[in-house]
């Protein structure tokens, strides 16, 4: 994760800018093909800017996040493991804010829903989830003895039938398959403006390891038709089976090449505002942008706005979302380290504009860290001095396919 850091910290320390050419990239090319070729370039991009890092650092000790699909069974079954050992142990969150919490899981559930209008269509929002992402993969590793790092959901691949996704297939070395059927009338997303059609689930997840997964916290604010909040947040226990309704209209029609290059290197990526407003769907009508696309896709559950890390594939999800800031950042090295937006959600009501010198909070959790700290403002930040194992960056994308 912290590859990003590393590279605008290389950059601002040098007065070399990183230069490329981009080539050219065509629409209607495969997004799966277009994505490692923009990952080839960012990496190659790193290669030439500098070959050290100043923190003790360097390309090669950068821990790596992997596509779930590279992954063998063995490291699927490791990292699922290592989730149902944090499922099974006990939370350690302060009841005053996170009640509802019954497993160590549930307390980065909590943590979300407790800050959610602090960290969305906010300043924070990517350093906010970067943060929270690293606490959980700090806590698989630390707590639960896992070995790997976060892997993502890389959202173009099946994008035209999430049910053939490794990470949605329903087998033993999946994030368990699709709701089991629930008739409702799809899913009313983007504060309730766009309807989107339903896929064929929307019940508990009746296969693969999280099949019997209890979820403890929400509904607070679901999308899907049927699926009634339970009011309250954190501090309502509502125990409830895992539900999902796998919809691939929704990255059929919104995982695009053409939605991809424009982020990462086209009109929408010029500037921190335009690439942040597309990634959270408010540049465009006609684009609900990436980080509701992915979380409309797994409906129910992963859709709510507040408890959506209740589906474990929320992380899988964000850890995609944080290797597109970091291919972004290194693609446009001058605003790799700006903020866009204040300190409440849609500024509202108005409020300051976010500074890198915020906090970003995970309440009692773990520190609260300034944001310059996940962007590589400062030499004193802990999270970079000598902290190796805590590094990891998305450098082999995407490996072989097994
Ligand atoms: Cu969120």
């Amino acid at each position: 994760m912290y590859l990003a850091i590393l590279l605008t910290y290389l950059i601002s320390m040098s007065s070399y800018v990183a230069s490329f050419t981009i080539p050219s990239f065509d629409d209607d090319a495969d997004p799966v093909v277009v994505l490692s070729q923009l990952q080839e370039l960012a990496i190659s991009t790193l290669q030439n800017s500098s070959q050290t890092i100043s923190q003790g650092c360097s390309l090669t000790d950068a821990a790596i996040r992997r596509d779930w699909e590279a992954l063998s069974r063995e490291e699927r079954k490791d990292y699922i493991q290592a989730v149902q050992c944090l499922i099974s142990k006990e939370p350690i969150s302060d009841p005053k804010w996170a009640s509802a919490a019954r497993t160590r899981y549930d307390d980065f559930v909590a943590v979300h829903t407790n800050v959610t209008l602090a960290v969305h269509n906010t300043g924070n929002f990517f350093a906010w989830h970067r943060y929270h992402l690293w606490a959980f993969e700090t806590a698989l590793r630390d707590e639960c003895g896992y070995k790997g790092y976060q892997p993502y959901w890389n959202w173009f691949s099946h994008r035209d039938n999430l049910l053939e996704s490794p990470i949605f297939d329903g087998s033993d070395t999946s994030m368990g398959g699709d709701g089991e059927f629930f008739m409702h009338n799809g899913s009313l997303t983007d504060g309730g403006t766009l309807w989107l059609p339903s896929g064929n689930g929307g019940g508990c997840v009746k296969s693969g390891p999280f099949k019997d997964m209890q979820v403890n916290i929400g509904p607070t604010m679901p999308d899907m038709d049927g699926f009634v909040p339970v009011g309250g947040g954190s501090d309502v226990y509502n125990p409830h089976c895992l539900r999902r309704d796998l919809t691939s209209y929704v990255t059929k029609t919104w995982a695009t090449t053409a939605n991809l290059l424009n982020v990462t290197i086209g009109a929408s990526s010029n500037t921190i505002r335009d690439f942040q407003l597309d990634i959270e769907g408010d540049i465009s009508p006609d684009n609900i942008g990436f980080h509701l696309m992915g979380h409309a896709a797994m409906a129910a559950d992963g859709a709510d706005l507040y408890t959506s890390p209740s589906d474990p594939v929320f992380y899988f999800h964000h850890s995609m979302i944080d290797r597109i800031w970091w291919l972004w950042q290194i693609f446009h090295p001058d605003e790799a380290r700006k903020l866009f937006g204040t300190i409440t959600m849609f500024n509202n009501p108005p409020s300051r504009n976010t500074t890198v010198d915020d906090p970003l909070d995970l309440k009692e959790l773990y520190p609260h860290r300034p944001i310059s700290d996940l962007m590589a403002k400062g030499e004193n930040s802990p999270l970079l001095v000598g902290s190796m194992e805590r590094l990891s960056g998305h450098l082999a994308g995407d490996g072989q396919h097994r």
